[in-house]
């Protein structure tokens, strides 16, 4: 079976369960397809999303730190997880090649193509840098990268991806990532913080709609590849953040009663009127939180990096002594 066939049975599988489950459940992690992609592009423009500026004002008002932290015990490899289109990663290749610091950037993304266009577009704005995409799932790459490589690694993790996950999927995720760093390794990684919950609250509900789009493709894709009939537009998207757990709620909500067929899965649902499909968690956190999912995982924080407005951290670990 290819990749892309064991995802496509994953993915299929998870429709099943979570479609029969009750309340309904849908994983974000499968919104992602071309569309969903562009769509993810477009959240991380807009206004009220500012997740993005504020990591991109870390990195920039840090790179001399970063610079000097990562080159601690000299030449490096970069890996990086996710490589999606480097924005704010580019910044700091900029201050690593200007400044001449002898490291490898390695990004690591599932899409052949994301590790493509990235590279092809690193060529032309750092000819210098040394670029070795690595194409796969984040741990196998990981893994097969600390057999054969014993120099000193910087694996860096930007955007909260880690609150895509639950605590406990937290720090089984921070665990494989500690599993394959030495000593000397760091690991730099973003953590969307607790805040006022109305900024939260925007972030997620954008008033031009582009977030229930985004949720939407799951369906629109439930439709396109599992022969489905969704009527995707009676789906509105809910947002709700829980100040106390730090926790925003992605829902998709029937307007309208329907039944669902997806013939491919020879499944049929029924929706009442304002059932639910919860899509994703976003999790926003604290000092504490983050220092207790280090401490679970075998990690220490070494340093922390703050926006001038006080909305997102990146946090620097290393293995636990
Ligand atoms: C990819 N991930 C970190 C985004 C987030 O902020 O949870 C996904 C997203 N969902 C809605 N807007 C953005």
């Amino acid at each position: 079976m290819t990749k892309q066939e064991t995802f496509q049975l994953e993915f299929e599988n998870h429709v099943t369960e979570g479609l029969k489950a009750f309340p309904k459940f849908l994983s974000s992690k499968y919104i992602y397809d071309d569309r969903g992609d562009e769509l993810f592009q477009q959240i991380m423009a807009l206004p009220e999303y500012y997740l993005t500026e504020a990591e991109y004002n870390i990195i920039d008002t840090h790179k001399d730190n970063l610079r000097k932290v990562f080159n601690t015990h000299g030449a490096f490899d970069l890996i990086e997880l996710g490589a999606g289109d480097g924005k704010k990663t580019k910044v700091l290749l900029k201050e690593l090649v200007t400044n001449k610091v002898d490291f490898t950037y390695i990004p690591i993304d599932i899409s052949q193509h994301a590790i493509d266009d990235l590279t092809n577009s690193l060529t032309t704005l750092l000819p210098d840098l040394e670029v070795q995409g690595e194409q796969g799932t984040y741990f196998k790459v990981l893994e097969r990268l600390a057999t054969y490589n014993k120099r000193p690694k910087v694996i860096i993790v930007l955007g909260s991806n880690i609150g895509n996950l639950d605590h406990p999927q937290a720090i089984d995720f921070l665990i494989k990532i500690k599993d394959v760093m030495s000593d000397q390794d760091f690991l730099f990684m973003g953590f969307d913080q607790k805040k006022d919950p109305l900024t939260i609250q925007h972030a997620y509900a954008d008033s031009q709609g582009v977030t229930q789009e985004f949720n939407r493709n799951l369906l629109h894709r439930i439709n396109k590849e599992m022969d489905g009939d969704f009527p995707v537009n009676n789906f509105e998207h809910w947002e709700s953040y829980d100040p106390e757990t730090g926790t925003a709620k992605s829902y998709l909500i029937a307007t309208e009663p329907c039944v669902v067929e997806i013939k491919r899965l020879q499944l049929k649902t029924t929706f009442k009127k304002w059932e639910t499909i919860h899509c994703e968690i976003s999790q926003k956190y604290d000092d504490d939180t983050v220092e207790w999912l280090a401490n679970k995982s075998g990690l220490e924080i070494e340093k922390i990096y703050e926006d001038h407005q006080k909305l997102f951290k990146d946090y620097l670990f290393k293995i636990k002594k």
